[in-house]
C-alpha cells in the first residue's frame, strides 16, 4: 500500500472517484472491447443465449464503499464517457482524482490520467483496484499514488480522518438496468436485491485468483464487517431504506467466515427474517453447512467454483460437484457454476470431456472462463519464471479479460484454439440445457414444491414471496420459449412444455390464463429483441453523479450538472446503442 504523506487539505480537499469511460461494449482505441461488455451475464455467463441473456449492470462497488466512508466532499462519477469527464474536471475544481480500474483498462486509465494532467493539473491522481496489482504500473500511468489494498482506510489516512471508526455500508441495489428476453426488468422496489460487502479477498488463495492476490493472498482478508450481530444491523439498515428482502453477498467465501454467518442466522430467526442471500461459496465450505442452515440463512443462489474435472484445488477436495449441484438445486437454490477452460490439462484430446463435466452439471447459469494469469498471481509468476507469458504486443492487455485469448502459450492448447473451446463451451451449455432463464424457473419450482410446506414459518414465507412470479410472469415467460422453440428445436420445445405443466399444475387455472395471456406478448418482445441484437445492437450503462454529504454541502458554489441525478432511487436505465 502507498502510504504517502496526508494531503494538506485535509477533511475539505474535494474528491472526485472516477470509473474508467466508456463505452464498453464495442471496439476502440483505448481497450474497449465488443466482446468485454461491463456487463456480468452477458460477458461471461449467457454469452451465447441471445435475447434470452440476462442483461444487467452493476455499479462501482469499490468506489461507493470509499465515498460512503470519507468525510470529506466526494463526488462519484460512474461510468462517464470521455467527454463527460473532460467535462467534470474542467467545470469542477478537485483537489484528488481517485481511478478505479481492473488491467484490461488500462489504456483508458493512462488517458484519463493525460486529461486530468490537461485541465486539472493541480490535482493528486490515485489510482486503485485490481490493476494495481500490476508491477509496472507506475511506469505506465501518469499517476502519483497507486493504492493496493483496500481504499476506504488508505483514503481516511491520506486525509487525516479515523482509519479505525466503523465502516458504514452504502445503501445500493445490485444491479441496474436488468434486461432479458427483451424485457426490462427494473420494476418495484424491492424486485432487485440490495448489495451486501461484509468482506474483501480471499483466503483460500487458489493460485489463480486475483481476488484473493491484491488482498494479501493465501490466508488473508479483510473483513469490514467481524460479526453476525454487526452484519445483520447493516441489512436492517439497508432492509429499512431501500425496501429489500434479498441480498448479493459479494464476498468471495461468505459462508467461510462460518461463526459469523451462523450468528446471522440466530438473529435472523430471531428477528423473524425471510431474507434471501445470494452469495458465493467454495464447494467444500458450502458442503460443511446443513441445508437446513442453508435454508434458513435464506441461501437461494450460490456462486460456486467447479473449475473443472480432477482439478487440484483444495476447495473441491472430495467434493462430488455434479451430487451437490442437485441437491442444492433440487432445494430450490440457483447454482452459478464456473468452469475454467485451458487449465494444465487441458488438451485438445480431452476438451470434449471437459466441456461435457461442466455442462453434465446442468446449473442455472454456467459461467466459462480462460484460465488466465493475471500479476500479482502465483500463476503470473510461475508463467513469468517460465518465459511463457506473451509480451504485449502478440497480446494487448486489454485482451487480457479471459474472454477471447490466452496471455501465455499453453502447454498443450496452440494459440487461437482456445476461443474455439470457450465458445464450444458457452454453446454446448445453451444447446443442450436451454435457456437459463428456464432452468431458473424450473429449480425455483423446485424450491416451492421442496419447502411450501417447510415447518419453518420463516422458510415458508420466503419461497412464497420469491416464486411468486411463477405463478403469473415466469409462466408468461415459459409460453413465450415454447413457442420460440417450436419449429426450430422439438426437444427444447417439449421441455418447455414439461415446464409449463408442471407450472400450471402447481398454481392452477390462474397461472394456464395468465400464460396464456403473458406469453404472446413476450413471445412478440423476445422476437423484437432478437431481431435488434442481430442487427447489431448492444447495451450500456448509463452515468451515474452522486455526492456525498459534504460534496452536496459545497454544491451552490459547484452546481450539479444538468441531466445528471443521484442514483440511489432512480431509474437507472441502460443506454441502447443501435447499431449505426
Ligand atoms: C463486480 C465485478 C465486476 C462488474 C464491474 C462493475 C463495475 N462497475 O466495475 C462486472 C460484472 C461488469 C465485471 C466485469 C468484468 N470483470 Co469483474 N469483478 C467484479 C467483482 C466480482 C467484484 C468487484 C467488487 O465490487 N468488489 C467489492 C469492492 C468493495 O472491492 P474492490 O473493487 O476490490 O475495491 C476495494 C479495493 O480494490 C480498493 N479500490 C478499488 N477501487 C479503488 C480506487 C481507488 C482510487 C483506491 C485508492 C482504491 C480502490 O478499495 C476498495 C475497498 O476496499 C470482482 C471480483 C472481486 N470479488 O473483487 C471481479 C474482478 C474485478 N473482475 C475482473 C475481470 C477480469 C472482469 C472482466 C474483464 C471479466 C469478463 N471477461 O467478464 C470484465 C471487465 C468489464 C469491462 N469492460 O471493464 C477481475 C479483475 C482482474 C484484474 N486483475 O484486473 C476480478 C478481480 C475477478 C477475477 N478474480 O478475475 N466485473
Ligand atoms: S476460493 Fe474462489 S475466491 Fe477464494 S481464492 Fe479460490 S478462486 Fe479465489
Amino acid at each position: 500500500m502507498d502510504t504517502n504523506n496526508h494531503h494538506r487539505t485535509g477533511r475539505h480537499t474535494r474528491i472526485l472517484l472516477c470509473s474508467v469511460f466508456g463505452p464498453y461494449a464495442q471496439d476502440d482505441a483505448f481497450g474497449s472491447r465488443a466482446v468485454n461488455p461491463m456487463e456480468l451475464y452477458q460477458n461471461q455467463v449467457t454469452r451465447l443465449q441471445g435475447a434470452f441473456s440476462l442483461r444487467m449492470f452493476h455499479r462501482s462497488f469499490g468506489l461507493m464503499m470509499i465515498q460512503a466512508n470519507i468525510q470529506a466532499p466526494c463526488t462519484l462519477l460512474d461510468f462517464p464517457s470521455q467527454d463527460r469527464l473532460t467535462e467534470e474536471i474542467r467545470e469542477h475544481d478537485y483537489d484528488v482524482i481517485g481511478i478505479s480500474a481492473i488491467l484490461p483498462n488500462i489504456d483508458k486509465v493512462k488517458r484519463m490520467c493525460e486529461l486530468i494532467r490537461l485541465y486539472r493539473p493541480q490535482a493528486q491522481i490515485v489510482v486503485g483496484g485490481h490493476i494495481a496489482g500490476k508491477d509496472d504500473i507506475r511506469r505506465r500511468i501518469d499517476a502519483d499514488h497507486i493504492v493496493k489494498g483496500d481504499g476506504i482506510r488508505w483514503f481516511r489516512k491520506f486525509l487525516g480522518e479515523d482509519e479505525e471508526a466503523p465502516i458504514r455500508h452504502p445503501a445500493a441495489l445490485s444491479g441496474f438496468g436488468g434486461r432479458i428476453l427483451g424485457i426490462d426488468l427494473d420494476g418495484k422496489p424491492g424486485d432487485t436485491a440490495a448489495i451486501l460487502i461484509p468482506s474483501v479477498g480471499c483466503p483460500m488463495g487458489c493460485n489463480f485468483c486475483s481476488t484473493s492476490a491484491l488482498f494479501g493472498g493465501k490466508g488473508h482478508f479483510l473483513n469490514f464487517y467481524q460479526t453476525g450481530d454487526e452484519l445483520f444491523q447493516v441489512m436492517t439498515d439497508i432492509e429499512a431504506e431501500l425496501q429489500v428482502r434479498s441480498f448479493f453477498v459479494l464476498d468471495e467465501n461468505f459462508l467461510l467466515h462460518r461463526k459469523r454467518a451462523l450468528r446471522l442466522l440466530e438473529l435472523m430467526e430471531a428477528h423473524d427474517k425471510d431474507w434471501a442471500l445470494y452469495v458465493f461459496s467454495s464447494a467444500r465450505v458450502l458442503n460443511s453447512y446443513t441445508m437446513d442452515q442453508l435454508n434458513g440463512l435464506g441461501v437461494s443462489f450460490v456462486w460456486m467454483g467447479l473449475e473443472g474435472q480432477a482439478s487440484a484445488y483444495d476447495k473441491l477436495a472430495s467434493i462430488d460437484t455434479k451430487d451437490l449441484v442437485a441437491k442444492l438445486q433440487t432445494n430450490g437454490i440457483r447454482v452459478l457454476g464456473s468452469s475454467i477452460i485451458g487449465l494444465e490439462n487441458h488438451t485438445p484430446e480431452h476438451m470434449d470431456g471437459v466441456i461435457d463435466y461442466a455442462v453434465r452439471h446442468d446449473t442455472v447459469f454456467h459461467q466459462f472462463m480462460l484460465y488466465t494469469p493475471l500479476p500479482g498471481t502465483p500463476l503470473y509468476e510461475e508463467h513469468r519464471r517460465q518465459g511463457t507469458l506473451y509480451d504485449e504486443g502478440e497480446v494487448p492487455l486489454a485482451d487480457t479479460h479471459g474472454q477471447s485469448r490466452f496471455n501465455y502459450r499453453h502447454a498443450h492448447i496452440s494459440r487461437g484454439r482456445e476461443e474455439f473451446f470457450l465458445l464450444e463451451a458457452f454453446r454446448r451449455d445453451f444447446d443442450i440445457n436451454g435457456p437459463s432463464l428456464a432452468r431458473m424457473i424450473r429449480v425455483m419450482l423446485n424450491g416451492w414444491l421442496c419447502h411450501k410446506n417447510n415447518p419453518d414459518r420463516r422458510i415458508r414465507r420466503r419461497i412464497t414471496w420469491e416464486t411468486a412470479p411463477l405463478r403469473t410472469t415466469y409462466a408468461g415467460a415459459v409460453w413465450a420459449m415454447r413457442a420460440w422453440y417450436r419449429g426450430r428445436d422439438e426437444s427444447m420445445a417439449a421441455k418447455m412444455d414439461r415446464l409449463l405443466d408442471d407450472l400450471c399444475r402447481s398454481f392452477g387455472w390462474k397461472t394456464k390464463i395468465l400464460a396464456s395471456l403473458i406469453g404472446p406478448y413476450a413471445y412478440w418482445l423476445l422476437k423484437r429483441e432478437d431481431r435488434r441484437l442481430a442487427s447489431g445492437w448492444s447495451y450500456e450503462p448509463t452515468c451515474v453523479y452522486e455526492k456525498n454529504a459534504a460534496a452536496r454541502a459545497l454544491e451552490n458554489k459547484d452546481p450539479v450538472p444538468a441531466g445528471f441525478t443521484a442514483p440511489q432511487k432512480a431509474h437507472l436505465a441502460p443506454r441502447v446503442i443501435p447499431a449505426s
